[in-house]
């Protein structure tokens, strides 16, 4: 109603003023025609009654004259007639001819344009007329008209204008109100699904389907876009992340709004030994890369409770505070069968999605009953999130491949949810992932995310082209957005990170310390150098080839024979899988072959441990370590590369990094090599061994440098930021006084 008066009463005032300038000039318009056809007619008149009224004159009977003009009188609209023989003579005249008209002064109605005489009757109109009798001499007629008949016509001319305007009004308003409706409603929607980030993807519909509004909202669109990137740009140059930034970040845009993270690894696993219970951190990228970030957040962090006391410690919800020294925020544990750990976590998960995703010619193995269990453990964590959030918008961050149907099952129950899920290994081309069997239910599970991260911008595009291939979804290469049943998920590169600066007490021991310490404890003698690699024991670590180049290298440059030895850290990992039991014997065998053959004074060329080791213990050897190997076959970042750097805050040490890491697009001041190559890699150990300090360190410095600045609280906070945008966005469109004024 308000935007129809906001069209319509502008429109009424003009049509007003309109009217009130029009009419008068009718009116004017109107008497100048009646005017000129009055002269016609007196003209004709004249010419008409000349010969009888002469003839009549010449009678000399007056009477006669008055009785011919009475009779021509009758004409509704002549008035008067009078008649100057001369200008000194009475004019003969008809009944009503006015006082006003004397034949000495007829000249007044010759000489000017104004004939018009005032009387009771109303307005009339003179003319004067010259007769030339047949001798030659000159008299004047005077023709009386009355005019009231042109003041009754213009009172209706006004009446039918003014009925006119009204209509005119009226119809106009109507239609400019409803083309003002359509307009509004459809620059509405169009602002709404910019803002959406959804552009004009959607199907046109008969509010949004004006074409020729596209091209001004694709510039709009445009624009908002770049000043978005600008203004991103501008706040992150000013922003020093840290974790105290990323709780800043979190109270002011998100306003402390309930934050659930979901992911198969817990942070703490509390194990049994014996009597005591015994808290682990799990080796895993995922773990080290979101605990800082739930400490700065709280929220509760939804996982599987996969360690023997993990049902001893809870309260009646599952839960249980942690860090167990400084409790921050709370894990949820959700218990799984075996048949349901068999199917979803070493079935579907790790023997299908990930080698699916991961290109290290391990061929993925997809089975049926694998699928169900990853469907319903899927659905469990699903009603988990539903039952621990507290608002209708949760912020859910799902992490990895082993939730890809989750986001789409949480939107179902939490349509307002802010769903962000981040996959942390790579998203292989369309032709690779078409292996899988459930490809579409897997990519239309993961568009259930508001947001979908990838570590690199290849993954991203590789995601996005999966989708185009396999989905009949809607796909924007330049918004980089997917749209599947008017549902958007943009798809970002997210780049994570580890925390900076790191925890204190893992740098707290001095180099030399470390170095003397896992001298000792591994039987080195004093001066004896130190390579080291740090992983999973996982076939995409490319263990085998790092200890191939290792072999190589003391074929190449025997001088290093008992002068150095390589310590691989080996973290057991999935070892109910049948690859990975069959992958920890090729590496036991491959080190005891080495070791055979290169072994020298007791000093092993290689030691491998496969063995958990707690994070200060991981860091005491990267910082003992000359250099760190990290040799993945196809990695989606590699935290181990980013910690190596954040350990050596004394300058020294070398990466040796495989080009096929995410982290490698971020450090190329490491060493970067093909771990395929086993000559390149040994020349890249042999230079690790023998650079120059000062090289050293100016290539850490600039490692050390980016890690520091793309540390793990830019990683988060910057999805939260995009996170943050997205729920205001939504929440200015659905306001209900913006929704009032679309009505
Ligand atoms: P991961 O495959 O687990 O991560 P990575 O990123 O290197 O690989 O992280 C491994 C983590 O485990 C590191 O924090 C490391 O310190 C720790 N770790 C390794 N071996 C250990 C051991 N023996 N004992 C104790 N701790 C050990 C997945 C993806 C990666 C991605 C991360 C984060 O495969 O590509 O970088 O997630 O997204």
């Amino acid at each position: 109603m308000r935007l129809s008066l906001r069209f319509v009463l502008p429109l009424m005032i003009v049509l007003a003023a309109l009217a009130y300038t029009v009419i008068p000039l009718v009116d004017k318009l109107t008497l100048r025609w009646f005017v000129r056809d009055i002269d016609i007619r007196a003209s004709l008149i004249a010419n008409t009654i000349k010969e009888p009224l002469f003839e009549k004159l010449a009678d000399g009977k007056k009477g006669k004259i008055s009785e011919f003009f009475a009779h021509i009188t009758q004409d509704e609209r002549l008035y008067a007639l009078g008649y100057c023989a001369s200008p000194e003579s009475k004019p003969l005249a008809s009944r009503y001819l006015p006082a006003a008209i004397r034949c000495n002064d007829l000249d007044r109605w010759l000489t000017t344009d104004d004939h018009l005489l005032s009387s009771t009757r109303g307005p009339l109109h003179v003319t004067v007329k010259a007769l030339t009798d047949d001798a030659g001499s000159t008299s004047q007629l005077v023709l009386v008209h009355d005019m009231s008949f042109i003041e009754r016509r213009s009172e209706e001319t006004k009446q039918y204008l003014f009925y006119f305007f009204i209509a005119l009004a009226a119809i106009v308003s109507l239609i400019t109100v409803a083309i003002a409706q359509l307009s509004w409603r459809g620059w509405v929607s169009g602002i709404r699904s910019l803002l959406r980030g959804e552009g004009l993807l959607r199907e046109p519909t008969a509010t949004t389907s004006a074409a020729e509004f596209k091209p001004i909202a694709r510039d709009l669109q445009r624009l908002i876009r770049e000043l978005e990137t600008d203004q991103r740009s501008r706040d992150e140059s000013q922003i020093t992340w840290t974790a105290e930034a990323l709780r800043a970040i979190l109270h002011s845009e998100l306003r402390g709004e309930d934050v659930i993270v979901v992911s198969n690894r817990e942070p703490y696993i509390h194990q049994r030994r014996g009597d005591r219970v015994e808290v682990q951190r799990p080796a895993s990228g995922l773990v080290t890369a979101l605990e800082p970030i739930m400490r700065a957040c709280s929220g509760t962090w939804i996982a599987h409770g996969s360690g023997s006391a993990d049902r001893d410690v809870v309260d009646r919800q599952d839960r249980v505070a942690v860090p167990p020294d400084k409790p921050a925020y709370q894990i949820r544990r959700v218990w799984l069968t075996s048949d349901e750990e068999d199917g979803y976590y070493y079935g579907f998960a790790n023997e299908g999605l990930w080698p699916l995703c991961h290109i290290a010619h391990v061929r993925p193995t997809f089975r049926s009953g694998d699928w169900a269990q990853y469907v319903a453990v899927n659905r469990k964590f699903a009603k988990a999130v539903v039952s621990e959030a507290k608002t209708r918008d949760p912020i859910v961050l799902v992490q990895d491949y082993h939730f890809a149907l989750l986001p789409r099952m949480v939107r179902e129950e939490l349509p307002e949810a802010t769903i962000i899920t981040f996959w942390h290994i790579p998203w292989p081309n369309p032709e690779s992932f078409a292996i899988c069997p459930w490809r579409e239910e897997v990519i239309s599970g993961l568009l259930g995310s508001s947001i979908l991260g990838f570590h690199t911008q290849f993954h991203c595009n590789n995601f996005v082209d999966t989708v185009d291939r396999f989905l009949e979804a809607r796909v924007d290469r330049e918004s980089f957005t997917a749209s599947l049943g008017g549902k958007l998920t943009a798809v970002r590169r997210y780049p994570i990170s580890i925390a900076w600066p790191p925890e204190a007490e893992l740098v707290a021991k001095s180099v030399e310390q470390c170095r003397a310490d896992i001298r000792r404890s591994n039987d080195l003698p004093a001066g004896h150098l130190i390579g080291i690699g740090v992983d999973r024991l996982d076939y995409t670590k490319g263990i085998i080839e790092r200890l191939r180049a290792v072999e190589r290298l003391l074929e190449s440059k025997p001088e290093w024979i008992g002068r150095f030895t390589f310590i691989q850290i080996a973290a057991p990992t999935r070892s109910g899988i049948e690859e990975y039991q069959n992958h920890e014997s090729q590496v036991r065998a491959l080190s005891t072959r080495i070791n055979t053959r290169f072994s020298q004074h007791g000093a092993p060329a290689v030691i491998l441990k496969v063995e958990h080791h707690e994070p200060r213990d991981v860091y005491q050897y990267y910082r003992a370590a000359e250099f760190c190997f990290v040799s993945s076959l196809h990695d989606g970042m590699n935290l181990v590369a980013k910690e190596y750097v954040a350990a050596r805050d004394d300058g020294r040490g070398v990466l040796v990094l495989s080009e096929f890491t995410g982290a490698a697009r971020e450090l190329p001041e490491a060493l970067i090599v093909n771990p395929y190559d086993a000559d390149q890699c040994a020349a890249a150990l042999h230079l690790a061994l023998t650079m120059a300090p000062a090289e050293q360190r100016d290539r850490m410095r600039l490692m050390r440098g980016l890690v520091q600045e793309f540390n793990v609280y830019r990683w988060a906070g910057r999805m939260l930021l995009d996170a943050a945008t997205m729920r205001r966005r939504s929440r200015v469109l659905e306001h209900p006084s913006q929704q009032r004024s679309l009505s």
